[in-house]
């Protein structure tokens, strides 16, 4: 095992510094609240819009080249003015952000500190299956594993989970996940919003006791927290300039699929998704839907607004307020939105045979609960296919694959078309009761053993998931 010094802006060894301004700013409106008889808590759950609102943490950046990452439980200022039990990769929750540049080599040192066997699935990563987190490869309570794999694909945002047998629910429900950005050489010719300008945004749902530690229940149906967290901050707020930002917002619920909007009706303007950037000039829309797994690339031109204006990012679905953009400073930044096409990627075509895959019940594809042990299709590499996910029923079913990305070409029933976010490439697609959802894939990376499955990640657990093995 390689040992190795974790790199994260010489902060890993004091986790919990990058909360103490919100901590101490808290402690005193949760002195407020309480006095006022409102438990900080419950006035979070309703999402109301008096709730007093908790700088929007930021996790910190760290390389993928000679890092070090462990899981285990932590204490950590969620914003609520007093610490919450969690599980923490390096003691942030979430998990701090590896930023590579296509080319860059991956050598993470993992160290299980958990009760419970994990392992760590790259989610959206194209890497060799000894990397891949599959259940089989589980590492022991106190064992280590290096996690070795070159990044070589396109600029996108990935992320990071535990994928342990029938516990990724539970371990994520509780804390661990994390943001993986590629950069490369197209994105960087775009003259994106970066630095400060530049937000990952994880959002997620959650549960907590009456003690505020947070609480994990398997339900079949999936699991809904009551309480809405952007990159672990309860009731956050992120104070902007009167620039253009990016947004890389990851869907980390278990279970919940979020619909966003912004509260004064300005529109999104979608670049990218699971895969990169889009292959048509950006797609400005009022209304995104995300489920389990999947990513967003956005821009939120905050330029015409003025100082103290405020505009909340929205669930419509759930009727929450996720995070308030607070305009705090007038700006001039040069930056303009790209007018034309984002990118430029080939389209797979001309598939040799097509897989059906019927997602059964909360349990089964084709009918057949995992098996960790069974190989129930093997891929030759290089070979182009059609995959036709369709449902009975119990949806939504996000449907996730390993090893490769791929091109969603058509969705019939239910919505019936293709959403502007679900172009380019994808690893993530969302699958509604009545849907059947056509796929384009080819895997070109590696030969050996995969994973399908459903990312709700409680459907996951009960097994409606598949081995398969790229031959
Ligand atoms: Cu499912």
């Amino acid at each position: 095992m390689k040992q190795s010094s974790g790199k994260t802006c010489g902060i890993a060894d004091k986790p919990f510094d990058n909360n103490r301004r919100t901590f101490m700013r808290t402690t005193a409106l949760t002195a407020g609240l309480l006095s006022a008889g409102i438990a900080p808590f419950a006035l979070a759950a309703k999402g109301g819009s008096q709730t007093a609102r908790n700088p929007l943490r930021i996790p910190p950046t760290i390389a993928p080249g000679g890092a070090a990452l462990s899981a285990a439980p932590a204490r950590v200022n969620i914003g609520g003015g007093k610490l919450s039990s969690v599980l923490a990769y390096n003691g942030f929750f979430p998990g701090p952000t590896f930023r590579a540049n296509n080319g860059d080599v991956a050598d993470i040192a993992f160290t299980n500190g958990l009760s419970a066997e994990t392992t760590i699935h790259w989610h959206g990563m194209i890497v060799p299956p000894a990397a891949d987190g599959h259940p089989m490869d589980a590492i022991k309570p106190g064992a280590s594993y290096a996690y070795q794999f070159p990044v070589e694909q396109r600029a996108c945002l990935n992320w990071y989970h535990p994928h342990p047998h029938m516990k990724t629910g539970e371990q994520v429900a509780l804390g661990l996940a994390g943001a993986f950005i590629i950069n490369d050489a197209e994105e960087a010719a775009l003259n994106l919003p970066s630095g400060l300008y530049e937000v990952p945004l994880i959002l997620r749902d959650a549960n907590f006791d009456s003690s505020g530690n947070m609480t994990y229940t398997a339900k079949s149906s999936g699991f809904l927290g009551k309480t809405p967290l952007v990159n672990g901050t309860l009731s956050p707020q992120l104070e902007v300039d009167t620039a253009i930002y990016r947004f890389r917002v990851l869907n980390g619920a278990n279970a919940r699929v979020f619909r966003l909007a912004l509260s004064n009706g300005a529109p999104f303007i979608v670049i990218g998704n699971d895969g990169g950037l889009l292959d048509t000039a950006p797609a400005s829309v009022a209304e995104l839907e995300l489920s389990p797994g999947e990513r967003l690339d956005i821009l939120v031109d905050f330029r015409n607004f003025a100082v103290n204006d405020k505009v909340m990012l929205r669930c419509l679905s759930a009727g929450w307020d996720l995070l308030e953009f607070a305009v705090a400073r007038a700006v001039t930044v040069a930056g303009e939105i790209p007018a034309g096409a984002l990118s430029t990627i080939t389209a797979l075509a001309d598939p040799v045979l097509t897989r059906e895959f019927s997602f059964d019940g909360m349990s089964r594809i084709n009918g057949l609960v995992y098996d960790m042990n069974r190989i129930d299709f093997q891929v030759p590499l290089g070979q182009t296919e059609r995959w036709r996910f369709k449902t009975g029923g119990n949806a939504p079913h996000p449907v996730h694959v390993h090893g490769a990305s791929f091109q969603v070409v058509s969705r019939t029933g239910g919505r019936g078309l293709v959403l502007p976010w679900e172009r380019g490439w994808k690893d993530t697609v969302l699958l509604l009761d009545g849907e059947t959802v056509d796929v384009l894939i080819r895997f070109e990376a590696y030969r050996g053993l995969y994973v399908m499955h459903c990312h709700k990640l409680e459907h996951e657990d009960m097994g409606m998931m598949a081995n398969f093995e790229v031959i």
